[in-house]
């Protein structure tokens, strides 16, 4: 069971995903638990100010410390949680920080938006995340992609065949290309090897077709091989 707590100005957003099929279920049978919490409740300002202009002048808006450091000290155990802030100067995300982050018990994800956060924010926390170089207009998404990712790699999320260790990244490689019925579509037939019944010569083909697609698309994955 993962613990994961949110702190987003827009909670709705995260409807999204937890209705979904998988996630949902996953909820159900009490392998995952997500909580959101929005930190405009925490504000002690007259209109609920969670931003203020940065000090030095300057154009935008800067995420204030107090709503989220009091939002973070009303969640249970916060302490013992691993406290991350999504920002596109964090750590890049990848399948590997995935498994790390699936290890855990209690995850605590703090989504911002504006220009950027109150550098003092950057002590409350353990880590943090980039989920690539890119801006959006807040941490929801990528708050999103990590719940996700997180998820589905605790045993039991996923059912049939989409188990975890074969998907592509597992080993560093891009998945070896797939067909299912019909045989032949439009004059596009299936590679022989694969209708032959050979699971030697199908194994070989896979592997090789697996290499020959890493080098053409993501040569810089096999550098981590
Ligand atoms: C903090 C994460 C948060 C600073 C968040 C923006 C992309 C990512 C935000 C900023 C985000 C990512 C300085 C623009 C909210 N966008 N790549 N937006 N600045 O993970």
């Amino acid at each position: 069971m993962i613990n994961f707590d949110c702190l987003t100005l827009f909670p709705e957003m995260f409807n999204g995903i937890l209705e979904d099929s998988i996630l949902k279920r996953a909820i159900e049978n009490n392998l995952i638990e997500v909580k959101l919490h929005n930190f405009r409740e925490f504000s002690t300002l007259k209109h609920k100010n969670v931003d203020d202009s940065p000090y030095g002048g300057g154009a935008g808006m800067v995420l204030m410390c107090p709503p989220i450091y009091d939002c973070l000290h009303s969640i249970e155990n916060n302490e013992n949680a691993h406290k991350i802030l999504l920002t596109p100067q964090g750590r890049k995300y990848t399948q590997d920080v995935a498994k790390e982050l699936s290890k855990k018990d209690h995850i605590i994800l703090i989504c911002g938006h504006y220009e950027g956060f109150d550098e003092r924010i950057r002590s409350f926390v353990d880590d943090e995340i980039s989920v690539g170089d890119y801006i959006l207009t807040g941490g929801e998404i990528p708050a999103m992609a990590i719940i996700d990712s997180v998820s589905r790699l605790i045993p039991g999320v996923l059912h049939n065949d989409e188990s975890a260790p074969t998907d592509s990244f597992e080993n560093n490689l891009l998945e070896c290309p797939q067909y299912t019925k019909p045989f032949d579509f439009m004059g596009m037939t299936v590679p022989e090897v694969l209708v032959s019944g050979n699971h030697q010569e199908i194994d070989k083909w896979r592997k090789e077709e697996s290499l020959k697609r890493t080098k053409e698309r993501r040569n810089d994955l096999l550098d981590k091989k």
